[in-house]
């Protein structure tokens, strides 16, 4: 097969596209991609000349480290395979294909987690196999996902967290409704790849079980006891251990095509949640940002709830996840126009659309610091040190620099960008897109090779940790890559992305699903 981006398209019926029907056509800013495409290089590069093969890859040392003391199984290699594929590296992709093909085991005693696993690397064998049909991939894939697979069979209402490849076996411990709710979508393709139905029953009982968990209020907190399946006393939050479970509410209506309304429903009463308890604007600027909830007190047996001001990075994926959600669940027929015209929205689809570009901008206002990059926690409210930002990273000031004010490689604003820019054609989001760009080259790039998390975004000169993420390579270049390309790229009609920003088909299930 030819992997040649320029020539790798899908093609496009005329006219039942919501993303790149002829007159929405995209087209590639060839010189932006290909600089996007020479990050990816210099990053890959320097892992395949020091690390290949190792989990994840310390640019300055030079060195790779694995996630299990059993050895490694591949995170970097697996997770960055598709952006290389989709940007046309052959030489690299195919070096990559033949370690996976050769030297990949799963045969690994330690305990790995069930989520990262799933979205990393089953996640990664998947959207290979359905970019490029190599069988390769696809037994890897199923290989994988037995070995997981007896995670559902612990002998708890929910799946273990983790879980021993070698021996097959489950291990317990707490379960965030982020990691629970986030295997959904690479069980059910890969039922569909192998036949095999307890994948997807499995899988999708985990949604009937937190379903008849979930408080008046639609909204999860993060914590969930593995064994009854019930709530913790915990805070919700749509960042860390909470995140993907609403991004993957709406992708499991898309995923099949939009044929089980069940997940139009769970993600449109979440949603309403959302907008009835958490979304809050700074007083000065209006900054939009979406509050986290803590449980205080009871009142008679019902939990009150304590709106705090803290807002991760990771909350950023849904600004786009709200724009793709209202051009789907809320619009009013299948097809939207690109920017969506207001009559074709519901008026849920409005408030969702101006939730998520609102959203967007405060994502963006973030990035208003001496590196242009954005911390891993803004505070949204006055700035104690007298900034008119209308957002600040707590504990600035403080040596070591706090853990908020460091930037890891995260894809959550490129990737809302990525989606925004695709649902409205506007230039504005690839302008962005570009500031974001360069804020890397310039401060996380490594002389020698790879890039590195900044410790502090507000501070020059950066000082870096040793450490490149996977999802450096396996999301934020992707979407990067993919807001410089041409839209008949992996148009959002045809398929969803992980959570990982691994594509894969929306397809018509041939098994029937259970949970309605
Ligand atoms: C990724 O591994 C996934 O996007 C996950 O859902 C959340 N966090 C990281 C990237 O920030």
């Amino acid at each position: 097969m030819d992997i040649t981006s320029q020539d790798w398209t899908i093609k496009k019926k005329p006219g039942d596209t919501n993303s790149a029907g002829p007159s929405n056509h995209l087209k590639v800013d060839r010189v932006k991609q290909q600089a996007v495409v020479d990050a990816f290089k210099h990053a890959w590069g320097a892992y395949e000349r020091n690390a290949m093969g190792s989990d994840e890859f310390s640019p300055h040392s030079g060195r790779g480290m694995n996630f299990s003391i059993d050895g490694g199984i591949g995170y970097t290699v697996v997770d960055a395979l598709d952006t290389m594929y989709l940007m046309g590296l052959k030489a690299e992709y195919s070096r990559a294909r033949d370690w996976i093909q050769d030297s990949l085991s799963f045969d690994r005693r330690g305990q790995f987690s069930t989520f990262e696993t799933t979205i990393r690397v089953l996640g990664g064998l998947l959207s290979a196999y359905y970019l490029t049909s190599d069988p390769l991939y696809r037994s890897k894939a199923i290989d994988l996902a037995e070995r997981i697979y007896p995670v559902f069979e612990s002998g708890s209402v929910l799946p273990a967290s983790h879980v021993n490849l070698a021996i097959r076996k489950g291990a317990p411990g707490t379960a965030s409704i982020a990691e629970v709710g986030t295997l959904q979508l690479e069980f059910k393709y890969a039922a569909e790849l192998s036949g095999n139905t307890d994948f997807w029953y499995r899988s999708e009982s985990v949604m009937s079980t937190i379903k008849k968990a979930l408080p008046g209020h639609k909204l999860a907190p993060i914590f969930m006891e593995v064994s009854t399946g019930s709530f913790t006393n915990s805070e919700i939050r749509l960042g860390s251990n909470g995140d993907s479970y609403y991004e993957y509410l709406l992708k499991q209506y898309l995923q099949t095509a939009r044929t089980e309304p069940i997940y139009k429903k769970m993600y449109e009463d979440a949603m309403q949640g959302i907008h009835e308890n958490m979304i809050r604007k700074t007083p000065k600027k209006e900054l939009t940002y979406i509050s986290q909830l803590s449980p205080t007190y009871m009142v008679k047996g019902v939990v009150k709830w304590h709106n705090g001001n803290r807002q991760e990075h990771l909350v950023c994926f849904l600004a786009g996840s709200l724009m793709l959600g209202a051009t789907t669940t809320g619009a009013v027929s299948k097809t939207v126009s690109v920017p969506p015209l207001a009559e074709e929205l519901t008026a849920k689809g409005r408030r969702d659309w101006s939730t998520g570009t609102s959203l967007l901008e405060s994502c963006m206002r973030t990035h208003e610091t001496a590196t242009g990059l954005s911390p891993e926690v803004a505070s949204f409210g006055t700035d104690p040190s007298g900034s008119d930002r209308d957002w600040f990273i707590d504990g600035s000031g403080n040596s070591p620099p706090p853990y908020d004010a460091r930037y890891m490689l995260r894809p959550e604003t490129v990737e809302s960008l990525f989606l925004a820019w695709r649902l409205t054609g506007d230039e504005r989001y690839r302008t962005y897109a570009w500031k974001i760009f360069t804020a890397i080259e310039t401060h996380c790039k490594v002389k020698e090779g790879g890039y590195a998390t900044v410790l502090h975004v507000d501070k020059l000169p950066v000082r870096l940790e040793d450490k490149q993420e996977t999802f450096f390579l396996s999301e934020t270049l992707k979407y990067l890559y993919l807001i410089f390309s041409d839209s008949s790229l992996l148009p959002l009609d045809e398929i969803v992305f992980n959570t990982e920003a691994h594509p894969l088909p929306i397809f018509k299930p041939t098994i029937k699903p259970k949970f309605s």
